[in-house]
């Protein structure tokens, strides 16, 4: 999979080249392109933002520089990715469909967000992480990648993406490695039983019970 990400801000993206998403690349599975859109501005001073027309506050992001950084990169298999707080509400289902993609352009909007003109020609499909406002799009870019990274085949096993959380619909059980007494906070009895059917059963009422909770929005699927 290619990943191009388009940005004002390049010195954002540190974060994936780390761990999973590193071991990713280093295996040829992904490569990740970070695209300074300001170096596409025609301005002479490379401007890239504008107040809107009819007033309002704050800036937008001018079309010109979007427009020529998304069509340096755009393929016949690419997908445009316009993450916004007004876009569809992000999760397991459309990181695992975003994971089958060959080629994600994703453009990261900042300021009070991007002229509509790139919308209206590139008709991305645009995606929210959550109800709150960030300041820009890096941050949502870097968690709908993270998220649709763990998905695509080869980069991590299939017993860890079966075992966490969401994808039966509920919350992890709690989790204990050594020492099996620490600060006289013990490990349940069970795990330790060897008895995997024992085991099997603790971890499914405790997953249910925590989903209950925390989630129960997820136990009547209103989140399917
Ligand atoms: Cl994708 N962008 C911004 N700026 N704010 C958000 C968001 C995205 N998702 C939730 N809030």
């Amino acid at each position: 999979m290619i990943i191009d990400i388009l940005t004002l801000f390049p010195e954002s993206f540190s974060y994936l080249n780390e761990s999973i998403i590193k071991r990713a690349k280093e295996k040829g599975i992904l490569t990740i392109n970070i695209i300074d859109i300001r170096s596409f501005s025609k301005d002479k001073h490379k401007k890239c933002d504008d107040y809107p027309f009819g007033g309002g506050a704050g800036m937008l992001m001018c079309a010109q520089p979007i427009y020529d950084a998304v069509k340096s990169v755009q393929n016949d298999s690419s997908k445009i990715v316009l993450p916004s707080p007004s876009g569809q509400i992000f999760n397991m289902n459309l990181a695992k469909k975003l994971a089958k993609e060959d080629h994600l352009i994703f453009i990261c909007g900042h300021y009070e967000g991007i002229d509509q003109r790139i919308i209206d020609i590139f008709d991305p499909l645009e995606i929210s992480i959550g109800d709150y406002v960030l300041t820009g799009g890096e941050l949502a870019s870097m968690v709908i990648i993270d998220t649709l990274i763990r998905q695509v085949d080869g980069v991590i096993t299939k017993e860890s993406l079966d075992e966490e959380s969401f994808n039966n619909g509920s919350l992890e059980y709690p989790q204990y490695t050594r020492p099996q007494n620490f600060m006289g906070h013990i490990v349940p009895e069970v795990l330790v039983s060897g008895n995997h059917q024992q085991i099997f059963d603790w971890r499914k009422k405790q997953s249910l019970k925590k989903t209950k909770n925390i989630r129960p929005d997820l136990i009547k699927g209103e989140n399917k």
